[in-house]
């Protein structure tokens, strides 16, 4: 694997390049990197490479004859694609390494200043970014390119951590590691890493590899499905706690039932007067036995019937009553609860979540608890859920619906 890097700090690279299984590989010859220099391809006397933006504007910009030039030096040199690395390129991902890596040649294009003149852009043949964050040039994400792609060529890595096993290759997080000592500061290792049971470990990993993944990247998981068993796995390890809050009047047996349904722990009613209350309790001790279509187990064979509902008679217990709206918890079992305001009209000012990406955001393990509020004042909400598509402004949907709709979107699984 040849790897051309067009630089005007060729200075950058030994050092990091000497280190490691790079630097093992790079000795023994499986991968040679090259460094050019688009200075040495100017005719000035200042050697200039870059230059005043036409139209003004703060900055320099890159100009394009040193680039290219130094791009053409690197093509002679063999067939790899031009990659230009910048903040406005595609996102980058292990499947480049991989394509990358299967090839025999490689050019990168590091840049300074504040940007390249546009023709350089359309001269390369891909624009790679390495992430929504801002570095001072192009050399910082040459390297780590360099490094994910060396990493991947036969004899870089031992048979032990093949590229195959690679976390991203399967789609999911790794799960959590443990040596010794068997109890660290009064926090034990799990029993099942020290059973020997060799079954019991591959599934324990297993289902931690997907917990984890639901928690942290629930992106993931969208784009790589799950099969059936993990589908099953993950629902018996129980989503994250989801709660509910509305004013009490919008509390029925339908909201109950889609609450019992995912699972959800608390129904928040807020009711402000005593009327409201006595209603409430009034509707929660009429609820109809058979409003709880959900089945206790896994639905085993074709003809075997379902066990009946039994929940029916538990939906009214997971109400609390509020006295307003400033009563709404802040934690629940320890976690923060972030408020996410169901409406079908939300405020001009709102500003929007994006579930999955706010709770993988949030970044906190155990993960915040979302709940679903309705009717809330704008000042008692974290935010506001995407309104419901296909709902237009003058059809109104059932509450339970509304309920049932933004529960199963703001599930982990996606
Ligand atoms: C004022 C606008 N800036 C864009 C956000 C200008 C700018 C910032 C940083 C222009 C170039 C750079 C240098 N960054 C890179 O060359 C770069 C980069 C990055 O900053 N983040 C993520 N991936 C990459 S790949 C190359």
């Amino acid at each position: 694997m040849k790897i051309d890097v067009v630089t005007l700090f060729p200075e950058f690279f030994p050092g990091p390049l000497a280190t490691g299984l790079v630097g093992k590989a790079l000795a023994a010859g499986r991968a040679a990197v090259q460094t050019i220099d688009p200075r040495h391809f100017t005719h000035d006397r200042h050697r200039t490479v870059d230059d005043t933006p036409y139209g003004g504007g703060g900055g320099m910009v890159m100009k394009p004859e040193p680039v290219m030039a130094a791009v053409a030096a690197a093509r002679a040199q063999g067939a790899g694609p031009a990659v230009l690395l910048s903040p406005q390129g595609r996102p980058l991902a292990q499947r480049d390494f991989e394509r990358w890596a299967a090839g025999t040649h490689l050019i990168l294009v590091a840049g300074r200043y504040e940007g390249y003149d546009e023709r350089i852009r359309t001269r390369c043949d891909e624009e790679i970014s390495i992430g929504d964050f801002v570095l001072t040039g192009g050399e910082y994400a040459a390297l780590v390119i360099i490094d994910g792609v060396i990493r991947l060529l036969p004899g870089t890595l031992g048979n032990k951590d093949c590229p195959e096993q690679d976390s991203f290759a399967d789609g999911l997080l790794e799960y959590p590691h443990y040596t010794r000592p068997v109890v660290y500061e009064g926090d034990p290792v799990p029993e099942v890493l020290q059973s020997g049971h060799h079954q019991r470990l591959t599934e324990w990993r297993h289902a931690q590899a997907l917990l984890r993944t639901r928690a942290r990247r629930p992106d993931l998981l969208k784009r790589r499905g799950l099969t059936p068993s993990e589908a099953a796995i993950l629902a018996t390890a129980g989503s994250p706690p989801r709660l509910v809050a509305m004013p009490a009047a919008l509390i029925g047996p339908g909201v109950l039932a889609v609450a019992a349904a995912y699972g959800v722990p608390a129904v928040f009613a807020v009711a402000s007067g005593a009327d409201d209350r006595r209603e409430l309790e009034a509707r929660l001790a009429n609820l109809p036995a058979a409003t709880c279509p959900v089945r206790e187990g896994p639905r085993s064979r074709k003809h075997r019937r379902a066990p009946p509902a039994t929940v029916a008679d538990d939906l009214g217990a997971r109400v609390r009553v509020l006295e307003d709206w400033a009563s709404l918890p802040t934690r629940w079992d320890g976690r923060p609860v972030v408020r996410w305001a169901a409406e079908r009209r939300p405020p001009l000012d709102a500003v929007f979540v994006d579930p999955g990406a706010a709770l993988a955001a949030a970044g906190t393990e155990p993960a915040p608890v979302p709940c679903v509020v309705i009717g809330a004042p704008a000042d008692r909400v974290d935010g506001y859920l995407p309104v419901i598509r296909g709902a237009v402004p003058e059809n109104r949907l059932p509450v339970a619906s509304v309920v049932g709709i933004y529960l199963d979107r703001i599930q982990g699984e996606g």
